[in-house]
């Protein structure tokens, strides 16, 4: 195994019913991307259950039940993991706000089990579970009008009834809209919640002339306010169970706030190592997707930088920025580039930050064509670019899975893969991706059995995806809106 070894990773402040029966090889290979060895354990894979809308998280409760949040069914939903029966927990109909074909809805989802250092009993107080979802409002934001927002609510969970109680809003007024959400949300050994939010799609696509704000810092004004909307995008937030900010956060640009990190463009995925090494994932732009360590206090680089600072098919078009023709007056193309818009190689910019630990969808140079014949109907391009759209990323600490031990699993959208990446010895860096499972299929999370011999993959109900033949945009998906379920044959 190739490791790309980093010396980055310094030292924190932080402490961081339905059966489908096929017998799948772990090492199916797809269309496009990296390839893998056909060897490695078998897997039998079942579908556990299908109808639901747009499953955005997956956990395993502590109760012994599968839960889910469904993006656009706004609700939380229950999943016996032995039946595939769903039982809808939370309906969040009349609160929260999906839009048809947009990210925003109910995302993020986080069990806290109890803590003997909270509760005033000594038993160590109830069990939480922390939901995120987006809410409309009549206050739209500084210069892009947006009137969506996001708040996290916390939840006391009866683990002998499965239900939840007493919501209490921990963080309201945090950024929302129908682009790059992120809203990966988990809770730290520390007993902080840790959640990424993306830069909401600025300067790309129906939000190009919107500013890219995710090198945007707060200011203590924004802090003292509770302004989060503007400063806040593209960032990854540490937050204490009652929404205020910790006291040890990074002060970062001469403030603490909620933001521990900063630079992100969409990460969907972060999980923690049992060591405390807190690992993201992001989707690049038309190349370079990352996987990441996040440390307190550090800038990722985006939009300066997509991967490493190399000027590899990569330039920072900032379109909001564009004179003497200004944006409103332009069409925006994904690859041609108006000359009024100014443009930035990523070695022309000489801010600090840390590169990833390993990249996906990255081998092109500049000149590369990114108009693939293959996507040009309707002129999806995007669903050909390199890059293949990480949704989740889940650090595999079991013993369940032979030699699995240490890896990064990371679901894909529109590759419709999952790729597992072996963990470094020192935990500072990954061997090359794996594609351990590809089918027509937009994977968005996955949950682990108690042993870790079963793996649940949730998938998009709805989406483009490479076909699995062809390479090219199809809209039909083999298990929308299910939980599969991967269990190793032993
Ligand atoms: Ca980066
Ligand atoms: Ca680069």
């Amino acid at each position: 195994m190739k490791y790309r070894s980093t010396a980055l990773v310094a030292v924190s402040a932080l402490a961081l019913g339905v059966t489908l029966a096929t017998s799948v090889p772990a090492t199916a290979g797809g269309p496009t991307g990296p390839s893998s060895p056909a060897s490695g354990p078998e897997f039998t894979k079942s579908v556990l259950a299908t109808g639901l809308n747009d499953p955005y998280e997956l956990l395993w409760g502590p109760d012994g039940q599968l839960w889910s949040t469904e993006k656009s069914g706004l609700k939380v939903t229950r999943i016996d993991p032995d039946t595939g029966e769903t039982t809808t927990v939370l309906d969040l109909t009349n609160e929260a706000h999906h839009t048809e074909g947009g990210q925003d809805g109910v995302l993020g989802l986080a069990f806290q089990e109890p803590d003997p250092h909270r509760g005033g009993d000594g038993s160590g107080g109830d069990t939480y579970v922390y939901v995120s979802y987006t809410y409309m409002t009549d206050t739209p934001a500084e210069v892009t009008g947006e009137t969506r927002r996001l708040k996290i609510v916390r939840y006391t969970l009866d683990c002998d009834d499965h239900t939840l109680s007493d919501p209490e809003e921990i963080l309201t007024g945090l950024p929302s809209g129908t682009d790059h959400q992120s809203a990966r949300l988990r809770i730290g050994q520390d007993g902080k919640l840790y959640y990424t939010v993306g830069d909401q799609g600025a300067n790309q696509l129906a939000h190009f002339c919107n500013p890219n704000w995710a090198q945007r810092l707060p200011t203590q004004d924004e802090v003292d306010q509770g302004a989060w909307f503007g400063p806040y995008q593209g960032k990854i937030l540490r937050i204490d169970p009652d929404g205020s900010v910790p006291e040890d956060n990074p002060v970062i640009g001469g403030v603490r706030s909620h933001v521990i990190s900063y630079g992100h463009r969409n990460s969907q995925g972060l999980d923690f190592a049992p060591n405390g090494t807190l690992y993201q994932s992001d989707q690049g732009p038309k190349t370079d997707d990352e996987v990441n360590i996040i440390n307190p206090g550090n800038n990722y680089g985006w939009p300066h930088v997509v991967g490493w600072r190399d000027d590899r098919a990569y330039a920072y078009a900032n379109w909001s920025a564009s004179a003497p023709t200004p944006c409103a007056d332009l069409t925006y193309d994904d690859i041609d580039v108006p000359p009024s818009v100014p443009q930035q190689k990523e070695t022309d910019w000489n801010g600090a930050f840390v590169p990833p630990i390993s990249t996906l969808g990255t081998t092109v140079d500049s000149g590369f064509d990114f108009r693939d014949p293959k996507c040009a109907e309707g002129g999806l391009y995007f669903i050909c670019y390199p890059t293949v759209a990480p949704s989740s990323l889940t650090y595999y600490a079991k013993d369940g899975v032979p030699g699995w031990k240490d890896s990064l699993l990371l679901t894909t959208l529109k590759d419709g893969s999952v790729f597992r990446l072996k963990v470094s010895p020192d935990g500072g860096g990954v061997g090359e991706p794996e594609r351990i499972w590809t089918s027509q299929n937009r994977y968005r999370a996955i949950a682990l059995s108690p042993d870790g011999g079963t793996v649940y993959v949730a998938t998009d109900s709805a989406g483009l995806v490479r076909d699995v033949n062809t390479g090219a945009p199809s809209a039909e998906l083999e298990n929308p809106g299910s939980v599969l379920a991967f269990s190793v044959q032993r």
